[in-house]
């Protein structure tokens, strides 16, 4: 690593990189490689490998009881799950959802023929307004699909007020939300159900994964049928149903990564924390807080690049680039920019100028086990030096 003073340091003027290897937003957190070696021999030995084996089962006990929430049905990924839940459920129609998201939300909905009508988000927060959703309610809403977006969790009281009024079904999405609180409660039990997702990036990960979590014993049971075809024992399928099953080396995945929850979760406090330190003084670069009065599990690193800042978001990411800092422009343009969605609703647009002035805002800078106290100091110093750029 190499130290930014000036302006003639930055890789962009000729200069050798900041980082001589990549840093990478997303780079997975693979805390426990020894019992992960240890969990993936017991299993060759067992030689029982998917089909709700004891690993599976152990991590969902596991997740269930982090969350005090009396269900996780483990999935093979966070979009499935997401699917399942929607199916068992019985949503259709349409099903209100924010645009600023990752864009398995949306598609959720369309790959099931059901129309996914995005509202607006609070600017503050990036989470849902339940004002915008309230004007989006039709004859023809089954319910509303909440993000708790960076691991925020959504206006959940307002939310779950408003379904009860109109009759609608509430899932939260929270594949971002890995232990996290709202009004210091764990996330699980809000709504009908929340959706986690375990891929790869995710602050938590089994290579691959998701999972549903609820109270409601009906819907865990829907959703255990259908993740596994509607089989109700050997040779007997009740329902209709999809193949959305957890394999084992993705729960001993995930049974590793829990041991060393709590230090993972330390290790990003402080890194944004850090970050916190070193930025704050910058005109026109917003750090996005998290609430330290509740859980949180700090996995993203949310900069809001405004007006007061020399050079543009796009600018900003390009010079850190080639600085081999990866960040990355997390949820641009916003869903109801991309295809299929800017061209079955083309104004869309007109009711979100909150997701599009965010959406052109937001970076995300790397964070998680591999970043270092060092790393986010470099980063740090060059973000200055193109502060002092004019
Ligand atoms: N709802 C929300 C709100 C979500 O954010 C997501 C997923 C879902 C639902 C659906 O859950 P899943 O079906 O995915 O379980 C990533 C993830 O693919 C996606 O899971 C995630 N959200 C989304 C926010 O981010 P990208 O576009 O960032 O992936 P990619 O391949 O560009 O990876 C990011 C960086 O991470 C790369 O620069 C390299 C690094 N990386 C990545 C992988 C996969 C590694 O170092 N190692 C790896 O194995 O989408």
């Amino acid at each position: 690593m190499k130290a930014i003073r000036s302006q003639n340091d930055l890789a962009i003027n000729g200069a050798a990189p900041a980082f001589a290897e990549p840093l990478h937003v997303g780079k997975p957190n693979v805390a426990n490689r020894d019992e992960f070696m240890r969990y993936a021999g017991d299993i060759l030995d067992r030689g029982f490998l998917t089909n709700n084996g004891p690993l599976v089962r152990e991590l969902e006990a596991a997740i269930a009881d982090y969350h005090a929430v009396k269900h996780c049905v483990a999935m093979c990924n966070g979009t499935i799950a997401l699917e399942i839940a929607i199916r068992a459920l019985g949503l259709k129609g349409e099903v209100i959802v924010p645009s600023f998201t990752f864009i398995a939300t949306a598609h959720a909905l369309h790959w099931q023929e059901i129309v996914p009508v995005f509202a607006d988000i609070d600017p503050e927060s990036h989470l849902l307004d339940p004002d915008a959703v309230r004007a989006m309610i039709t004859p023809k809403t089954t319910g509303i699909i909440a993000v708790h977006l960076w691991g925020r969790t959504s206006a959940t009281g307002e939310l779950m007020a408003l379904a009860r009024e109109f009759g609608l079904k509430l899932i939260f999405d929270a594949a971002h939300a890995f232990g996290c609180s709202y009004q210091g409660e764990k996330i699980g039990r809000f709504g009908e159900c929340e959706v986690l997702s375990f891929h790869a990036t995710k602050f938590f990960n089994t290579f691959e994964g998701g999972a549903v979590l609820t109270n409601n014993d009906e819907l865990a049971e829907a959703m255990r049928l259908m993740r596994n075809f509607g089989f109700a024992g050997m040779d007997k399928v009740i329902h209709p149903g999809t193949n959305g099953k957890m394999s084992e080396i993705s729960a001993a995945m995930g049974l590793a990564n829990l041991i060393s929850l709590e230090d993972l979760i330390s290790h990003n406090k402080r890194n944004h924390e850090i970050y916190q330190e070193e930025l704050s003084d910058l005109d026109g670069i917003n750090l996005l807080p998290y609430d330290d009065k509740e859980s949180n599990n700090y996995q993203y690193i949310v900069l809001l690049v405004e007006d007061g800042f020399p050079l543009s978001r796009d600018e900003l990411i390009k010079t850190l680039h080639a600085e081999n800092i990866l960040a990355r422009r997390y949820f641009w343009p916003g869903c109801h920019k991309m295809k299929p969605y800017s061209e079955l609703y083309p104004h869309a647009g007109l009711l979100l100028s909150v997701t599009e002035d965010v959406a052109d805002k937001v970076m995300v800078l790397p964070t998680g086990m591999s970043v270092k106290e060092e790393h986010i100091r470099l980063i740090a110093s060059v973000i200055r030096v193109c502060s002092r750029t004019s």
